[in-house]
């Protein structure tokens, strides 16, 4: 499943790279591409979507 989310305050690679890292101990398998010029996440996963934002959330982003 593929999985779009605007993140408003990914501000930078850095924070691309932290969601990116969120993301993967979900699901270890997942494709993230996090674009901290876009705010565009796209994320190809088996978790689900809730569980994503979930996990981005923890991370401390907040998905719109
Ligand atoms: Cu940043």
């Amino acid at each position: 499943m593929t999985i779009q989310l605007q993140v408003p305050d990914m501000a930078c690679d850095a924070c691309a790279k932290t969601i990116t890292q969120a993301v993967l101990v979900l699901d270890s398998q997942a494709s993230v591409k996090a674009d901290s010029q876009t705010k565009q996440v796209t994320i190809e996963t088996q978790a689900s979507e809730s569980s994503v934002r979930k996990a981005i959330t923890a991370a401390g982003y907040n998905p719109v």
